[in-house]
């Protein structure tokens, strides 16, 4: 096999890091329970004890949820209900004005099939779809994971999605992922064929990657699946989940700065995670996007290529050419 533990003759240290090649090898990921509170101290669900107490009861639940088994159904209650009805509400209006076409057109074929205006629809519900649609699958998780895990996991097909929604007095924004932002925001995208591709795309080029190439990986995650935008009949529209699934990005998306995306330059730029962004990423068409991803992905460094075979649901190396 290409991907043997390649071992740097100097140290004698692995110079490929370690990376889940099967099914098998995903069950690891989100293992550690890692609660990260230094985002959130400013933010008024840290103050909210009984908010926290809950967060943590899903969040057992959605650890316990491995690939392939079906994500265990959380009962939620009404005070979640109502924040779920009151975001949506207001969503489904602003998304119209500035999200494109691709994105719009799988919010309402979902909408229906699983009533989004009615109820916090379930993750086994979400799995079931997505995996008719385009092969996606769902592992239900806990918050944040490492960079590693979840672009490793999205090499696979597999979309590592929170649980639990936000707090009910910020129901505009939020710095962390949450049901509102997974379903409202990634779901429809992970419906559309190209967007679920270019999403493996990154995730099969950050298995095995150096840390510093993953990093970068994660910035061209962030301006493209959470925050790219596209030309569409000449008007610059959002394809970014965290576009769609905040009301607050909305309302600032028309008025922003807009820069061609370049992932050789935009690899390395910073970005912020607590506000709105001041400036998205477009092509001229979607496919612009992942072409670019593509050369980009040539310049890494990694002694072996990788495809995805999608029968034995396994990652393949290639001698590199
Ligand atoms: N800011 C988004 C929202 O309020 O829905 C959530 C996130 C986008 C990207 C990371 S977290
Ligand atoms: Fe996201």
């Amino acid at each position: 096999r290409y991907d043997e533990v390649v071992i740097d003759n100097d140290s004698q240290i692995p110079i490929v890091p370690w990376y889940p090649r099967n099914d098998e090898d995903l069950k690891t990921i989100g293992l550690i329970m890692q609660v990260n509170e230094e985002n959130n101290q400013d933010h008024p669900q840290f103050k909210d004890l009984e908010y926290r107490k809950r967060r943590e009861e899903i969040a057992k639940i959605s650890q316990g949820h491995m690939v392939g088994e079906p994500v265990p159904y959380i009962n939620y209650t009404q005070q979640e209900e109502e924040t779920w009805k009151k975001i949506y509400t207001i969503l489904r209006e602003k998304v119209q004005q500035v999200m494109s076409q691709r994105y719009l057109r799988n919010l309402y074929k979902i909408e229906n099939a699983l009533g989004f205006k009615y109820k916090i629809p379930q993750l086994r519900d979400i799995d079931a779809y997505l995996k008719a649609e385009t092969g996606f699958r769902l592992k239900a998780t806990h918050g944040i994971l490492s960079q590693r895990e979840f672009l490793n996991a999205l090499g696979h097909r597999v979309f590592c999605c929170t649980q639990y929604i936000r707090h009910h007095s910020t129901p505009e924004y939020t710095p962390e992922p949450d049901i509102v932002h997974e379903l409202v925001g990634h779901v429809p995208l992970f419906a559309d064929k190209e967007v679920a591709d270019l999403s493996q795309e990154i995730g099969i080029l950050s298995c095995g990657a150096q840390q510093k190439d993953l990093s970068r990986l994660g910035t061209l995650y962030w301006f493209t699946l959470e925050f790219g935008a596209c030309k569409e009949n000449g008007q610059i529209k959002g394809y970014g989940a965290g576009i769609a699934s905040s009301i607050g990005e909305c309302d600032h998306f028309p008025k922003a700065n807009y820069e061609k995306f370049d992932p050789f330059i935009h690899a390395d730029r910073a970005y912020p995670i607590q506000t709105v962004q001041p400036t998205y990423m477009y092509t001229e068409n979607f496919e612009e996007a992942m072409q670019n991803l593509i050369i980009f992905g040539k310049s890494l460094q990694k002694p072996f290529g990788l495809y995805y075979d999608c029968i034995e649901k396994e990652l393949k190396a290639t001698k590199r050419i």
